[in-house]
């Protein structure tokens, strides 16, 4: 049985919203946060020796890393699907948006977080550092106002992927979306989708979703 084990408020509420939209059997655990320190309780860590979420099991398999669980659900339980396939014109902007997530967007987000835990936020020589963030957003809401999903007509797994920065990040690095319109319609988007709504429901349900 594939299970995932899903850290409250964390990355691995892509992982439940995955599998709701992919409508396949598993099954989630729920794991909260150490109430003081914010981060996962030792019986998360023990999963898996990167100690972080997300985590899924499936038999003898333990795997970490969102995105290449993202890949083995899509590739072993999907059939393919939410995925674009090589010959799709849309397929470099699929790879692109998909891979963005997490190689870019979220290491902009952690960058701001840990510098404004140490009090640096406002000085010049992390200037260049926090320009990533602010460049991330932009070029987020130039890509929303060209396309529907982030892959272009078709909801994918590089929505999935791009939604937790523009949403959960946000309860850990508040971010005013005042200015980007396109980004608040699509975050609008998202939050019709009924597969999303059970997902939100089931992951954390105390959590209202910073949709806008
Ligand atoms: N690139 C990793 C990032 C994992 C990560 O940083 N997870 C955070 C939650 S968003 C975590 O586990 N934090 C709790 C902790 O560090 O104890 C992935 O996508 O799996």
């Amino acid at each position: 049985m594939l299970i995932v084990h899903h850290l409250g408020i964390s990355q691995s509420d892509r992982i439940v919203w995955l599998c709701e939209e992919l409508a396949i059997p598993y099954e989630m655990k729920k794991y909260d946060r150490d109430p003081v320190t914010r981060l996962a309780p030792a019986e998360y860590k023990a999963l898996h020796p990167c100690e972080t979420a997300p985590v899924i099991t499936d038999g003898e398999v333990v795997l970490g890393e969102s995105g290449a669980i993202t890949d083995y659900i899509i590739t072993k339980y999907g059939q393919g699907r939410l995925a674009l396939k090589p010959d799709h014109a849309n397929y470099a902007d699929y790879l692109y948006w998909l891979h963005f997530a997490n190689g870019s967007f979220m290491p902009a987000g952690m960058t701001a977080l840990v510098l404004g835990m140490l009090g640096l936020s406002d000085s010049e020589a992390v200037k260049p550092l926090l320009s990533r963030g602010d460049r991330a957003y932009a070029m987020t809401e130039k890509r929303l106002g060209e396309a529907t999903w982030f892959a272009g007509d078709e909801f994918t797994a590089a929505d999935i992927m791009m939604l937790f920065p523009l949403t959960t990040m946000r309860v850990f690095a508040p971010r005013d979306l005042a200015p980007y319109p396109n980004i608040r319609a699509y975050l609008a988007r998202v939050g019709q989708r009924p597969a999303y709504q059970r997902a939100a429901k089931k992951g954390d349900p105390d959590l209202t979703p910073l949709l806008g």
